[in-house]
């Protein structure tokens, strides 16, 4: 198989909010288009693009998954991505390597949080957009409200370009505006060739063509000043002036039918054929300035036996199995050797890609998601995909001793296939933790590590990382003195703390004069502050904010040693922290909440009730965006409780803010918790 010209690609994402029907409409196309000869279910496990274990398992696209079909002579790529919040990483890397998205929206839901949040990636992106009104066969589903409230939320550059055949359970089929055909289909079978538009439909196919035309003639002036005139525009004119608003994202269109009857994907692929930009037109979503072949890789599955497979994007010129890519991360060259296409799960060997499409490779050494392939190594920036940071952390522990080395070499593959995924070392309390964007997305991933790689973990609620410090100046003397039989031990000193700006820092100075402790004693005296410090008095948390100024001492000729002005050292350092107003810090989490108007008023209430601080609220079509700054120790189950006071709508995003003083009724109790634990494991 030879590479397919840039200009007759077609690299669509299919993006929306979870269980909006994007998977049975990738299925649909690709059986209205002959790819597959029967139409899968998604709760049968049968479709195309939920192809794995987990996936199954839930009903639901964990993962971004490519197929392609052929259409009018032009091969479209279709990547199915996962609606459901915690797997939005793939839909986000899938957005930046596609011409266009298309939006599928529920005839009954109308928009909803990850609409709204795909379409303004697309946006930000510059990426032509169709919207696909599905469902309509469902009890209450209306397209016509639908259309209305992509209009008030996306913007009125939404506009119908198909109607629906009926309602509800009686939908058959759907018109065309712009062609002027109406297209049903026999239950569950291929569409059939266009037909005539039902008499009934008559009235309102006039109106809402009349809106489309308006919409259209709005993007081009030429044509606005002969429509204005009265004059007559062809049929041509309009269908190419569509084209171009549409493929330059001025205008999107708005397609109707039902998924899993396959209703209404005719029009839906010749629209996608005529408005999304070929490769050839909009020119690379990522440049790479003098490369000569260039790939991105946008996804990347991790499989114990099949070994890696990455998905990438031809940026420019060719990837053949002949060729010799160099990774712009590692600097290292690889070998290309098979190359592949994709069909989900399904894949068969190919010889090259050309520019703009989309396909796969195995067997690299080491290219993950994210990352740049080119004929030659070269210094440039890697292209950032902006990835929302995990809030959801979980620390996790081996349920077998000794497994803690293959945890982790399984946990990287699978952040690997999956950056939002985050596993880190916290060095404070040397928890191994986990952070994914939910509890589900970090559930998942437990569920892999066990089906996958068979290795099984706990997952427990972290530690919160507090820390110490003082607020005011103190001194503290430190004498260390041991006399018994021969050589004995003798360090002296006395040091003065004081508060560093911010809570942050570590200073030494030395100020003694006259020699009153040797120099070579003295960076011990610093080490055994510096050892005490890693466990503060209060909570034994690391104590840091602090300048400690060596002042005075004494030594002695034959019985001081480096051991013996460290302990001095620490020993002053305890006396002084007493009396310095030592004080518990804790992490403060910078929240983004957003959730519907109507649980505003509970959602602020519960932020409340965790010691959160309200700083704004953003109401924005139905939707309200609230942010907050809230203590880590009261955010650490918040995924669960946002879930129950929204009913799954809401969504909410968390950053490491600062740190701050922990009020005394908190700090109180956390003392006496860690004085219990201590005094418990002495005994
Ligand atoms: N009645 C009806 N059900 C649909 C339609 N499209 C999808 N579904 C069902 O809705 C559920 C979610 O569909 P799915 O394709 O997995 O949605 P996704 O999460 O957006 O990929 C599944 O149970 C589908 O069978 C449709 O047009 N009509
Ligand atoms: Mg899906």
């Amino acid at each position: 198989m030879s590479a397919v010209e840039p200009g007759k690609i077609r690299n669509v994402a299919v993006v929306g909010h979870r269980g909006t029907g994007k998977t049975s409409l990738v299925e649909a196309m690709l059986f209205q288009a002959g790819t597959t000869n029967r139409l899968g279910v998604v709760e049968q496990g049968t479709t195309v693009s939920d192809w794995d274990e987990d996936e199954q398992q839930r009903e639901m696209s964990i993962s971004a998954s490519l197929c392609h079909l052929e259409w009018q002579g032009r091969k479209i790529n279709l990547i199915d991505t996962p609606g459901e919040p915690s797997f939005q990483g793939d839909a986000i890397s899938s957005l930046h390597v596609v011409e266009g998205a298309l939006v599928t929206v529920s005839g009954v839901m109308g928009v909803e949080v990850q609409t709204a949040r795909n379409w303004r990636r697309a946006e930000e992106l510059g990426l032509a957009r169709v919207v696909f009104v599905n469902m309509l066969d469902r009890e209450r589903a209306d397209f016509y409200r639908t259309l209305e409230q992509l209009r008030a939320q996306l913007g009125s550059q939404c506009v119908a370009i198909h109607l629906p055949i009926g309602v509800e359970h009686e939908v058959s089929g759907i018109v065309d505006l712009l062609h002027m055909t109406a297209y049903t289909s026999p239950e569950g079978d291929r569409e059939s060739k266009p037909g005539e538009i039902p008499a009934e439909l008559a009235d309102q196919v006039e109106q809402y063509r009349t809106q489309l035309l308006d919409s259209v003639v709005e993007t081009d002036e030429g044509l606005m000043e002969r429509y204005l005139d009265g004059q007559e525009l062809s049929p041509e004119e309009v269908a190419a002036a569509m084209k171009t608003a549409v493929t330059r994202g001025e205008l999107f269109p708005v397609a109707c039918g039902v998924a899993t009857k396959n209703l209404g994907t005719t029009a839906l692929l010749d629209l996608l054929v005529e408005g999304i930009p070929s490769p050839a037109k909009k020119g690379a979503p990522i440049e790479v300035e003098g490369a000569q072949d260039a790939a991105f890789v946008f996804k990347t599955v991790a499989d114990p036996f099949a070994g890696r497979i990455n998905i990438f994007r031809v940026l420019t010129g060719r990837i053949g199995s002949d060729s010799t890519l160099a990774n712009v991360r590692t600097h290292d060259k690889e070998r290309v050797g098979q190359l592949l296409t994709l069909q989900g799960k399904e894949h068969e060997p190919a010889d090259e890609f050309g520019e703009g499409d989309l396909g796969a490779v195995s067997k690299l050494k080491d290219v993950r998601t994210g990352d740049l392939l080119l004929d030659a190594d070269r210094d440039v920036e890697l292209p950032s995909l902006d990835f929302p940071e995990p809030v959801m952390s979980f620390a996790i522990t081996p349920k077998a001793k000794g497994d803690e080395e293959k945890v982790a070499t399984s946990l990287r593959r699978l952040s690997e296939e999956d950056p939002t995924l985050h596993l880190r070392r916290d060095p404070q309390t040397g928890e191994q933790l986990l952070s994914g964007m939910t509890q589900m997305h970090v559930e998942v991933a437990v569920d892999r590590l066990k089906r996958r790689f068979g290795v099984e973990v706990d997952l427990r609620q972290p530690r919160v990382p507090y820390l110490e410090t003082i607020r005011k100046e103190a001194r503290g003397h430190g004498r260390y003195k041991k006399q018994t039989g021969g050589r004995g031990q003798f360090g002296d000193c006395h040091i003065v703390l004081e508060p560093l700006e911010g809570h942050t820092g570590y200073e030494f100075e030395d100020k003694i004069v006259g020699g009153v402790i040797p120099q070579g004693f003295r960076p011990a005296v610093d080490k055994g502050i510096q050892e005490a410090m890693q466990e503060g008095e209060l909570a034994g948390a690391p104590v840091q904010g602090v300048r400690v100024r060596l002042v005075d001492g004494s030594y002695h000729t034959v019985d001081s040693s480096e051991m013996a002005f460290k302990i001095a050292g620490s020993m002053a350092f305890k006396q002084a922290y007493e009396q310095a107003d030592p004080v518990l810090l804790e992490p403060i989490m910078e929240v983004d909440v957003t959730v519907p108007d109507d649980t505003v008023g509970a959602v602020n209430g519960d932020l409340n009730s965790r010691r959160g601080r309200l700083q704004g609220m953003e109401p924005s079509g139905g939707m309200t965006q609230i942010k907050a700054e809230a203590p880590m120790a009261e955010m650490l189950t918040y995924g669960q409780a946002l879930t129950s006071m929204t009913g799954g709508r809401g969504d909410y995003h968390m950053q490491f803010l600062r740190y701050d003083e922990v009020p005394s009724h908190v700090a109180e109790k956390l003392i006496a918790e860690t004085k219990k634990e201590r005094e418990e494991a002495k005994v």
